[in-house]
């Protein structure tokens, strides 16, 4: 195995040995690389019944393969090999139907993809699955720089097929999405690309990201509405409760209307919490909190939470083999782990939760680790609303800098950092944030300025969109050419491959300067880093003192 996609790899080089930090065993690594590696078989002839311009039926569920099988491969989203061993076969299947199809319309791309094991390539078991695996692996691009910017090409695009299924979810497309995908994916095997041409690519996947994101923003607010001021309860209440957690919101509106009326409460998870913001999500009586903190505090957490949990996407942490909710996990989309049931759609769209609800009536109420509140739903809908007094602010001075700290949280002690940021920050400066790295302040008696909120969360990763519009407004407001001459500085965390599309999307907007921890990744060359601080002026924060120097706050 060898596996550097995400902020834990192993000292900050690659895991490489029987298990991953994350706790993905060696064959579902390897699987995980088939499964992207068949996928590429796939839209290889899949582009070419998109490029005759036949979008028809079968292309639809080609466009969910592909998007799926990105988003089961995200860092903690899917440890099960036989899920992932299944949508291998699914895909080699497809590329079959898709090659057999293109054959009666006269086309044979043998010759153009000649030499290309992913569109030959096949298996009848396991094991002939984990040879081949074996043979499509990162490291077998030799040269660093390359190997480095198809990588990064493809965590981006990882985090941007995330964004997509989630808006196909809510039945949202854009067709150029799909395209793009296919066209990453295949040109991460082009021999071809030099260090130029897959880096103008990089910067592609960034600017597709945005539209991803947009994409996913319309989703969503012309779904559930604009996210809007609200306190969130931490505290618990005395009925069952069933936790949900991971990003996708259509699955918490499915389980709050099946839910409703049982006695059983809803409560969110991590990445979750926004759904608190949306006025078609917190119309419901029994929604009634959020439960803890950011993912990787789930093994403390969950066993207090005393009721069912449900897992709509990443992140996964393994359970203890004794853990006390062992039985009483529920997975569904990308996410799955083995031994936990997976609820996957039927026939009709729909899922059927009710497993899982009359689970959580045989269950004590939730154990109460926290009580109060926080604040959030400051998206751009909500922000804009309060454009006057911001603009004031501003011009005043009582609004001396916002800084952008939104992203993933982790288990790295270095990340402590981004609490102690929060904490030393002057008065007079507001954190604007989005995903789940805002669980280092988001609980801090940060205070106000005017009204306003010091801390302003966005919403999940995705809504790091939000925080791009906000900018881009102020910008036009206050008369800048230039977005970089904004009071507004960029000091993001990550961890996952969502992080990469969110990063690689604010570069694409023209930001330059942003700071990245709690390190920078092992599978950025120093070439490619190079370029990175060279052009961008990406630089790695971690120094509170320091960092806080640099940028004039003390
Ligand atoms: Fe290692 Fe991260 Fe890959 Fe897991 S996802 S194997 S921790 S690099
Ligand atoms: Fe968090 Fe996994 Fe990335 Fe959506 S839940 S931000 S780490």
């Amino acid at each position: 195995m060898f596996c550097y996609q995400c902020q834990e790899t192993m000292k900050n080089q690659g895991c490489n040995l029987m298990k991953g930090m994350c706790g993905k065993e060696e064959s579902t690594t390897d699987l995980q690389d088939l499964l992207i590696y068949t996928a590429k078989g796939v839209a290889a002839y899949s582009s070419q019944i998109r490029a005759l311009g036949k979008e028809d039926k079968p292309c639809e569920e080609v466009n969910r393969y592909l998007v799926n099988s990105l988003f089961i491969t995200i860092t903690n989203a899917n440890f099960d090999d036989t899920v992932i061993m299944e949508e291998i076969k699914k895909g080699l299947v497809m590329r079959k139907h898709i090659k057999s199809k293109l054959e009666e319309m006269g086309i044979n791309l043998d010759s153009k993809y000649e030499g290309k094991k992913y569109i030959t390539w096949n298996a009848k078991n396991k094991e002939e699955m984990l040879e081949v695996a074996k043979t499509v692996g990162v490291m077998r691009t030799e040269n660093e720089d390359i190997r480095s910017l198809r990588e990064l090409a493809l965590y981006g695009l990882k985090g941007l097929a995330a964004y997509t299924e989630h808006a196909l979810n809510l039945n949202k497309v854009n067709p150029e999405l799909f395209a793009f995908v296919e066209e990453i994916l295949l040109a991460t095997e082009d021999e071809s690309l030099g260090v130029a041409e897959l880096t103008t690519l990089v910067l592609k996947v960034g600017e597709f990201g945005v539209k991803a994101m947009a994409l996913l923003d319309e989703a969503n607010t012309s779904t559930f509405g604009h996210p809007v001021m609200t306190k969130v309860n931490l505290g618990v209440k005395k009925n069952p409760g069933i936790l949900i957690t991971g990003h996708d919101l259509m699955d918490l509106k499915r389980l709050l209307e099946q839910s409703e009326g049982t006695g059983v409460d809803i409560y969110t998870h991590s990445e979750m919490l926004p759904g608190h913001y949306y006025p078609e999500l917190k119309k419901y009586e029994h929604f009634v909190g959020n439960y803890g903190g950011a993912w990787w505090e789930q093994k403390t957490e969950f066993s207090t939470f005393n009721g069912p949990i449900l897992f709509t996407t990443n992140c996964i942490v393994p359970p203890s083999k004794n853990a006390n909710y062992n039985g009483k996990v529920f997975t569904t989309n990308a996410s799955g782990y083995p031994g936990w049931k997976r609820i996957q759609l039927d026939k009709n769209g729909n899922k059927d939760f009710s497993e899982i609800i009359n689970l959580a009536k045989t269950c004590p109420a939730p154990t109460e680790i926290e009580t109060g509140e926080i604040i959030g739903g400051f998206a751009h809908n909500q922000v804009l609303a309060l454009a006057d007094k911001v603009v004031e602010g501003v011009k005043s001075g009582a609004i001396n800098r916002f800084i952008v700290m939104g992203g993933c949280d982790g288990r790295d002690k270095k990340r402590d950092y981004y609490g102690e940021f929060a904490k030393k920050l002057p008065n007079n400066t507001i954190i604007l944030t989005a995903g789940c790295a805002k669980y280092r302040y988001n609980k801090l008696a940060l205070g106000d300025i005017g009204g306003i909120p010091r801390v302003l969360d966005a919403g999940q990763c995705n809504d790091s969109y939000s925080l791009a519009v906000i900018a881009m407004t102020l910008q036009k407001v206050f008369g800048l050419e230039d977005i970089n001459d904004l009071p507004i500085i960029y000091n993001i965390a990550w961890y996952e491959q969502k992080a990469v599309i969110v990063l690689l999307a604010l570069l694409s907007l023209g930001i330059k300067n942003i700071h990245l921890g709690p390190t920078l990744p092992a599978f950025l060359s120093k070439n490619v880093a190079d370029l990175l601080v060279r052009e961008f002026g990406i630089a790695l924060a971690g120094d509170v003192d320091e960092d806080l120097k640099k940028w004039n706050l003390i």
